[in-house]
């Protein structure tokens, strides 16, 4: 008889040891990461709300990185502009030119790099952190 509670209660242990093996397997999991709400920005990213495409005059642009998000996400600027992005988020970001060539590096919360885009084009970007957060910066010549 003892040596059967003692087995149902290994079991019991077992089960309970197989239900939080699963739960961590879920991936995704808060218990995991311990960040549920940063984890629902996440999957909103840069598939979230429309924007609209920015179209700016000035040497001087500021891009904000904001919920997961660019914002303007999709910027056109003339050859020779100056564009600053900032992290507003709490967690860290960067922008990173996927044919290469340039990069933030990465940006904590509040901190800024500008970067000057001298060569008509398009350069679409992405942060190499959360790969779907993704922009676009269109280069046309200085009139
Ligand atoms: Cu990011």
């Amino acid at each position: 008889m003892r040596a059967t509670a003692t087995r149902m209660r290994a079991a019991a242990i077992g089960a309970a040891a197989l239900t939080a093996v699963a739960l961590a397997a879920s991936g995704c999991g808060d218990g995991v990461f311990g960040m549920g709400d940063h984890h629902e920005e996440m999957h909103r990213g840069a598939g979230g709300a429309p924007q609209t495409p920015v179209l700016s005059n000035a040497s001087q642009v500021t891009l904000d990185i904001h919920d997961y998000d660019f914002s303007p996400r999709d910027l056109t600027v003339q050859a020779g502009t100056a564009i600053t992005w900032t992290n507003r988020d709490s967690v860290p970001h960067d922008a990173t030119g996927e044919a290469g060539g340039w990069a933030t590096g990465t940006l904590k919360q509040s901190e800024s790099v500008t970067i000057s885009f001298d060569a008509p084009g398009v350069y679409d970007y992405l942060c190499t952190i959360h790969p779907t957060m993704r922009g676009s910066v269109t280069v046309e010549k200085a009139l």
